[in-house]
């Protein structure tokens, strides 16, 4: 029986801003005190945290002087190596201050999307410094609420253009960075661009560097769309591009809940760990989401240390479920073999095609099989709840 205690090779990793949020919603200002990014970056390694990831905004101010930056910049390495942690992710904020009212990449203004370009670029310097092997680009005020406003059509090409502009940057300065784009279906914009992983899976093909650039699905983001997640996942692992995930919990149909990880949809979290884990998943077990509203800045930690530990039960939970010799012999039996109709199916030849087009088919002797769904999901069940 594992002890379920995070080490530094689970790779698990945390935003800055998950930890450090304060519980500020549209309706209620900030319950928790400010916690500054240096402390944050040493509680986090002080509990086995492998790696964080960071808005440009959380670790330097808006606006910070050269000066502050430089020292801000040399307290993060410093703390980096004391708390052996490394820096996993970076990405920009582009949505808070309020020239990104109308978008960034999206923004009608050219020098609107010419300050984004900026800002990324500047970040991007940074999170190579630091030593980042992915940089998301979430494009949180990449929509609309007035359709009258914004064609679509428009905002997707602008948004390839700055894409393409990136990559080209990262490109000529070096940056081997994985991109990896986060879809949300909406909020803080009333509908965002590249909704699910599958609209962001259709873009990065029309892009002119589709190998740098992925996918970074988020449980809650799925969810609110009302999609599986699991499904999600693993159609953009399924693509070569799963390349960075942010996991949490999430009441379907919802506000960005931004639960701790585990907390709701429990299978389905099963499901998502299964697959990271069965696939040998490389990158960071990474969370992001929020601690409740209701917790003080001790709660914060209870929050980092329970996404990692229901993590490590989940994983558990994965190899029992491996090695279940009921589950197992359920699903053995579930997959025929047909080695002459397979071959056939394989690839089609007009030879092949004669051959099935003459098949003759039993579809009431096929109908037959026993498909014992109901033994194998409580026997799923069963094991998450603990009794076996
Ligand atoms: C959200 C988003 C953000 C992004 C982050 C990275 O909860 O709406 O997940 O947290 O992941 O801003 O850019
Ligand atoms: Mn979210
Ligand atoms: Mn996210």
């Amino acid at each position: 029986m594992s002890s379920y205690k995070p080490k530094k090779e689970h790779r698990f990793s945390f935003g800055l801003w998950t930890t450090a949020n304060r519980g500020r919603d549209p309706f209620g200002e900030e319950t928790r005190s400010r916690l500054d990014p240096i402390t944050n970056i040493k509680e986090l390694g002080k509990r086995n945290v492998y790696g964080f990831n960071f808005h440009d905004d959380d670790l330097i101010p808006f606006g910070a002087s050269l000066q502050l930056r430089n020292k801000i910049i040399k307290d993060t390495k410093r703390a980096m190596k004391d708390y052996n942690i490394v820096c996993a992710m970076a990405t920009t904020n582009l949505f808070y201050h309020r020239v990104f009212k109308d978008g960034a990449f999206t923004s009608h203004d050219p020098r609107v999307r010419a300050f984004a370009l900026q800002k990324v670029m500047k970040n991007m310097d940074l999170g190579a410094e630091l030593g980042a092997s992915v940089y998301v680009f979430w494009g949180g005020r990449e929509g609309t609420e007035v359709d009258a406003s914004k064609t679509p059509e428009e905002s997707i090409k602008r948004y390839r253009e700055c894409m393409n502009y990136l990559c080209a940057y990262a490109d000529k300065n070096g940056y081997d960075f994985k991109f990896a784009i986060e879809p949300k279906p909406n909020e803080p914009r009333g509908d965002i661009f590249l909704a699910t992983a599958g609209h962001v899976l259709a873009f990065i093909n029309t892009l002119d560097d589709p190998e740098r650039v992925g996918v970074n699905p988020e449980i809650e983001h799925s969810r609110m769309a009302g999609l599986n997640t699991y499904h999600d996942f693993a159609q953009c692992m399924e693509a070569g591009k799963l390349y960075h995930v942010d996991l949490g919990a999430q009441k379907p149909n919802r506000f960005d809940q931004d639960l701790r990880f585990g907390s709701e949809d429990l299978k389905e979290t099963f499901f998502v760990v299964k697959l990271l884990e069965d696939n040998g998943w490389a990158g960071t077990r990474n969370f992001d989401e929020h601690p409740y509203r209701s917790e003080d800045e001790k709660g914060v930690w209870d929050f980092v240390e329970g996404s990692m530990r229901t993590y490590l039960i989940l994983w558990e939970k994965v190899r029992q479920f491996n090695s279940d010799k009921k589950i197992q012999q359920i699903l053995k039996d579930l997959h025929n073999t047909d080695p002459r109709l397979e071959g056939l199916m394989r690839r089609f030849t007009p030879e092949g095609a004669k051959q099935l087009q003459q098949h003759a088919f039993d579809p009431m002797a096929l109908s037959k099989k026993r498909l014992p769904y109901e033994e194998l999901d409580q026997r799923t069940q069963e094991l998450l709840m603990g009794v076996i």
